[in-house]
């Protein structure tokens, strides 16, 4: 592993982490802890270095992964028996040093270790240098405790060898139990049939192509196959030259780590909407409030009044809950759409409830005010009108007690009144209008007013938590992509 491949798996590490913290409460428990622990996991074999490659023999009791530890190794220090099964402790050989993290980490006790110093083979063991091979207690045990020890050092080991025997090798514990579980950790699997020696040469091609076809139908492709006799040491010469290879490599802890996390990612994705909603309306939503408080009802008992149809406007009368609800109902489908669970029920228990939203749209409206004041400009227009027609009348009345022709009043009179008498119907006209105009000012301005005030409500009781519900979503959202290799 290099350290830019350590860096970069820290960071998509460090972002499930970040993005799980984020989702407080929206990934189910269960799945957190699953992710946890796989961050967990990763975060501690990252830090326990670059140096060495885990290899796991993993499989069935008796299929033969404590021969094969020793023959790989070429001690005889994992005890094989025909009392089954026979390995209850983990097992390590160690090629090169400094692995004692690595192996605590791994829970292999101080005894169960073993070290391959290549100073004193010489070269033959210099290409397995980094290798750690741990020989692994069965996995269909009648003993429980030996299944844990291997589910918890599956996700640990870098490698996974599972070693199968002609006879046992389509056992469906192993296929639906574990190889199954493992689609998408290809890279980090092999799978070794053992024990060849037991059935003619003839047969083997046959077996392995049976074997192979069984991984495929568990849906795992390109895992490599490789037969191997731990008795007559055949195929592992083989398989100590793909060790080495392995070794070599440096990348398959990387990889591992990888695939890790990719899949604590997808667990996480279950739980993440691909994009938050974007039809959430504010406008439409007020439309609906209006109507639940009448307000256009209001508005126009307002206009009545000012053009003094009415003694006073009629007020508000009791929100309807019904449409309330139902613009809360709306509002939340929208808000909710295509989210996963949890999270939609994070929305809805974060906006205003009906009542909630009612009793805010009910002190929002109670503050607007309802003024009936009648127009100034009206009401002098009006009597401006009346004192001219009274001029009207009056120099009509002088017209008329004049004769034509005297000179004076007589001529000047009937014309002043006629327009006095125009004047008066021009400023009742204007007057009329004027009175029209304030009525639908002040009507207008009770529609805006009551508008503004419930889209603030609108906003502060359901947009705002709804915001930051989905902005959360977002984060996590973007930080499980990023997390994503
Ligand atoms: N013929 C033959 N026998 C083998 C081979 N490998 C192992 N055996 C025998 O199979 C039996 C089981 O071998 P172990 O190595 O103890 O098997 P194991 O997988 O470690 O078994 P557990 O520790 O119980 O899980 C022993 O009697 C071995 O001698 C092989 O390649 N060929
Ligand atoms: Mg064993």
């Amino acid at each position: 592993m290099t350290t830019d491949e350590t860096t970069q798996l820290t960071a998509r590490v460090d972002a499930l982490d970040r993005a799980l913290a984020v989702a407080d409460g929206r990934v189910p428990p269960a799945t957190v802890e699953r992710v946890s622990a796989t961050i967990d996991v990763v975060r501690a074999r990252l830090a326990l270095g670059v140096d060495h490659t885990v290899v796991a023999l993993v499989g069935g009791t008796g299929s033969g992964k404590s021969s094969l530890f020793n023959a790989i190794s070429g001690l005889q220090f994992a005890d094989v028996g025909v009392r089954r099964p026979t390995t209850s402790e983990i097992t390590a050989c160690v090629w090169g040093n400094g692995a004692e993290a690595l192996l605590d980490w791994l829970g292999v006790l101080p005894e169960r270790r073993i070290a391959r110093e290549s100073l004193l083979d010489g070269e033959s063991e210099a290409s397995l240098r980094g290798l750690v091979l741990l020989d692994l207690p069965d996995h269909d045990s009648i003993a429980p405790e030996h299944r844990e020890v291997v589910d918890r050092l599956i996700p640990q080991a870098d490698l996974l060898a599972w070693v199968v025997d002609p006879q046992k090798y389509a056992d469906d514990a192993l296929h639906t139990g574990y190889l199954r579980q493992l689609v998408g950790h290809e890279s980090s699997m092999v799978v070794v049939l053992n024990q060849v020696d037991t059935v003619p040469p003839e047969v083997r091609p046959a077996l392995i192509a049976d074997l192979e076809r069984l991984l495929v139908d568990d849906g795992l492709t390109g895992v490599p196959v490789t037969s191997a006799s731990a008795t007559t040491g055949e195929g592992i010469k083989a398989l100590r030259a793909a060790l080495a290879g392995v070794v070599a490599s440096q990348s398959l802890a990387a990889r591992h780590a990888g695939t890790e996390i990719n899949d604590a990612v997808a667990a996480v994705e279950q739980h993440v909407a691909a994009r938050e909603p974007t039809t959430l309306s504010v406008a439409e939503t007020v439309e609906s409030l209006t109507r639940s408080v009448g307000l256009s009802a209001v508005a126009g008992s307002v206009a009545t009044a000012v053009r003094g149809g009415s003694p006073a406007a009629q007020g508000f009368g009791a929100v309807q809950e019904d449409a309330v609800g139902l613009a809360r109902e709306l509002w939340l489908r929208a808000a909710t759409h295509g989210m996963p669970k949890r999270w939609a029920q994070d929305i809805g228990s974060r906006i205003a409830s009906t009542a909630e939203l009612r009793m805010a749209v009910a002190d929002a409206i109670s503050e607007l005010s309802l003024t009936t004041r009648r127009s100034a400009l009206a009401l002098g227009l009006l009597v401006a009108a009346l004192v001219l027609a009274v001029a009207a009348v009056v120099l009509g009345a002088v017209a008329v007690g004049s004769r034509a022709g005297d000179g004076g009043a007589g001529t000047w009179a009937p014309v002043v009144a006629v327009v006095a008498l125009v004047a008066a119907v021009a400023a009742f006209v204007a007057s009329r209008a004027a009175r029209s105009a304030a009525a639908r000012r002040r009507s207008d301005r009770v529609l805006r007013d009551g508008r503004a005030v419930l889209e603030s409500v609108c906003r502060a009781r359901l947009l705002v938590p709804t915001e930051q519900v989905l902005t959360e979503h977002r984060t996590v959202r973007e930080l499980v992509a990023s997390a994503r290799g």
